[in-house]
């Protein structure tokens, strides 16, 4: 919906802008996406209009409606609902006297090595933001007013910074990990 109040788009245009944005904060499959945009046309939130696609096809085309808009609005102002953590890796962490040093290490090594992608990436992201080759940034922006563009772009950067800044929390926990797991070893 965050995508539609930009300009109206195809499934498959939304899912590719999608991949190339929200997908990095907020990740879901095309299989959730299709359906996801039917279930919303159907209760009133987008409009879908038939659209010709190449030769003799057809797609449909969301709009998003006023109601859209609205439920949009409501879902940003209301508060979120906390789940209790449910993460593989602190789970084996708990566990590491069971593991070979080996397999702990590479756990550790892993993780390292996961999240240091994830923090990669989301520099990129913030690159893109500041420079202006965001693709889904640049037609926000080409669509809203000159005075809204600060706001929009750093509420943007701010949520890769602090997504940057648990990848590094993250990190760090692992290198000792493997420093904690080297001296537990040592001592067997
Ligand atoms: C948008 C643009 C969102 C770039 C993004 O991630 C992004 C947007 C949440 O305009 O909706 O990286």
């Amino acid at each position: 919906m965050a995508l539609l109040t930009v300009e109206p788009m195809t499934g498959y245009d939304l899912s590719k802008l999608f991949e190339s944005s929200v997908a990095y904060v907020w990740h879901a499959p095309d299989s959730q996406i299709y359906p996801e945009l039917r279930r919303m046309k159907d209760c009133g939130l987008l409009k879908g209009e038939e659209v010709a696609w190449g030769q003799r096809g057809k797609k449909t085309q969301y709009r998003i409606t006023a109601e859209g808009a609205a439920a949009f609005r409501e879902w940003v102002n209301a508060p979120v609902e906390y789940f209790r953590e449910r993460d593989p890796v602190h789970l084996k962490a708990a566990y590491l006297e069971w593991a070979e040093p080996d397999s702990a290490r590479a756990h550790m090594e892993a993780h390292i090595e996961y999240h240091a992608l994830r923090r990669k990436q989301w520099q990129g992201m913030i690159e893109e933001l500041r420079n202006g080759t965001s693709v889904m940034l640049a037609r926000r922006l080409a669509v809203s007013p000159k005075t809204e563009h600060q706001r929009t772009t750093e509420y943007k950067i701010f949520t890769y910074e602090g997504l940057i800044a648990r990848a590094e929390t993250e990190i760090a926990w692992a290198r000792h990990g493997l420093e904690l797991i080297d001296s537990l070893a040592k001592g067997s």
